[in-house]
């Protein structure tokens, strides 16, 4: 009986300290878009705590985030006030916070092989850009990285 507390008790610490450890995100999506799940659950299993939005205007919310038509992808996530724009990888996302130049980040389009768009061993190449606040494209990535 004591075991059993203790063990209940031990695993609702451990739930505790994965639930502080992992970093909340705002995502908007179409209620059908099946790529824009699996980013989702990349995310989860990346550690963020992602709360997800069914969204039924995304042109609207991209518009009010400042996400430009040419970075435009599925999904829209928001984090610390920045926009984060389709499938990007979560390096990219955990370093946003040392680009204050930034107005957000996105991977436009849909490339094969980045996070949520696996499809088999497809893999396009693509980059991570970021959007200064005066407008301006920069390169923050460029996928697949070569080692
Ligand atoms: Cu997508």
């Amino acid at each position: 009986m004591h075991k059993v507390l203790r063990l209940t008790a031990l695993v609702g610490v451990l739930m505790a300290s994965i639930a502080q450890a992992a970093t909340p995100i705002n995502v908007y999506r179409d209620p059908n878009c099946g790529c824009c799940k699996s980013w989702i659950k990349y995310l989860e299993t990346n550690g963020f705590s992602v709360n997800d939005h069914v969204e039924p205007n995304m042109s609207a919310l991209k518009e009010r985030l400042g996400v430009a038509p040419r970075l435009s992808s599925c999904h829209t996530a928001v984090i610390g006030g920045k926009f984060v724009e389709g499938h990007v990888p979560v390096e990219q996302i955990r370093e946003l916070v040392q680009h204050p130049e930034l107005v957000g980040i996105a991977t436009p389009g849909m490339p094969a092989g980045s996070p949520g768009m696996e499809m088999g061993r497809a893999r396009q190449t693509y980059q991570v850009i970021g959007l200064t606040h005066d407008g301006v494209d920069e390169v923050v990535a460029d996928y697949p990285t070569t080692q």
